[in-house]
């Protein structure tokens, strides 16, 4: 599907809520749509050993947040890079931003170049059942792809459907882990929301799983990215 006008996105959510999985539905549902993701691009530079990755893997292992000045350096130069950060470009952000202070910074940035983030959905789950996901997630760092082993498993056991290179566990979804970065982001969410609420932009789709949200994540887009 071709979108009659310039959608960027920002998707809200727990860690666990889908986010990531929504990510992949909605590229696919709409090809022109560009998707960078925060906590990918950070796992990238870990698995390359880069002066990012050193400083943000102990940060990510301990479920802490990388500091905002670092992220919204990271975010900018990934939409410079990609030739992004103007109002002709097609995006989604997954993870980012994810603090207030990085909200307003990546907003400086996009205004002065035109390209508003004009639309956020909050992923709206039950935070008790998440946990369980996570411990049955593996990835494939090197492409982000995302599996589930109860409810979207490889279709080889452990391997990488596309590549068939090994899946791997995060070291942050350990259920100690997972527990400090839930209370960060309840900590954080309540100012992200208001902040996008303020500007009228903010949308919560709740649902008991990412089968029930997508759907209505794709009409919220058509009903108002459909027509000029
Ligand atoms: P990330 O990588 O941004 P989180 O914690 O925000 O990490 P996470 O864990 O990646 O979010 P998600 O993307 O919302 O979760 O969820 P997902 O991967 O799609 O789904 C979770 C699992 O459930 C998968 O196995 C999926 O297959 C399965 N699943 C999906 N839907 C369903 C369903 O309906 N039913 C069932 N049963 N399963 C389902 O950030 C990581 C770290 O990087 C740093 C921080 O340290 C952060 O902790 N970081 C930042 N630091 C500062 N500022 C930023 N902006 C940062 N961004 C990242
Ligand atoms: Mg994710």
């Amino acid at each position: 599907m071709v979108l009659a006008r310039q959608l960027r996105l920002l998707l809200l959510g727990a860690p666990g809520a889908g986010k990531g999985t929504q990510t992949s539905r909605l590229v696919k549902a709409f090809p022109t749509l560009n998707a960078l993701s925060s906590g990918d691009i950070l796992r990238a530079e870990v698995a390359r050993g880069t002066p990012l990755g050193l400083q943000a893997s102990k940060l990510i292992e301990e479920g802490k947040l990388v500091p905002d000045d670092t992220m919204v350096g990271v975010i900018k130069n990934h939409l410079l890079a990609n030739d992004w950060l103007n109002g002709d470009a097609l995006w989604l952000l997954d993870g980012f931003p994810r603090t207030g202070n990085q909200a307003r910074d990546l907003d400086k940035v996009l205004k002065e170049n035109r390209a508003d983030i004009n639309l956020v959905v909050e992923l709206e789950v039950d935070q008790k059942s998440i946990l369980e996901r996570v411990e049955a997630r593996w990835i494939h760092p090197a492409s982000g792809r995302v599996y589930n082993l109860d409810y979207n498993p490889p279709k080889e056991p452990y391997k990488d459907d596309e590549t068939g290179e090994k899946l791997e566990k995060r070291k942050d979804d350990t259920k100690e882990v997972f527990g400090k970065r839930l209370d960060k982001y309840n900590e954080e969410i309540l100012t992200l929301r208001e902040y996008y609420q303020k500007k009228g932009i903010w949308h919560g789709v709740a649902g008991e799983t990412s089968d029930i949200i997508f759907p209505k994540i794709k009409d919220l887009i058509l009903k108002k990215f459909d027509r000029p």
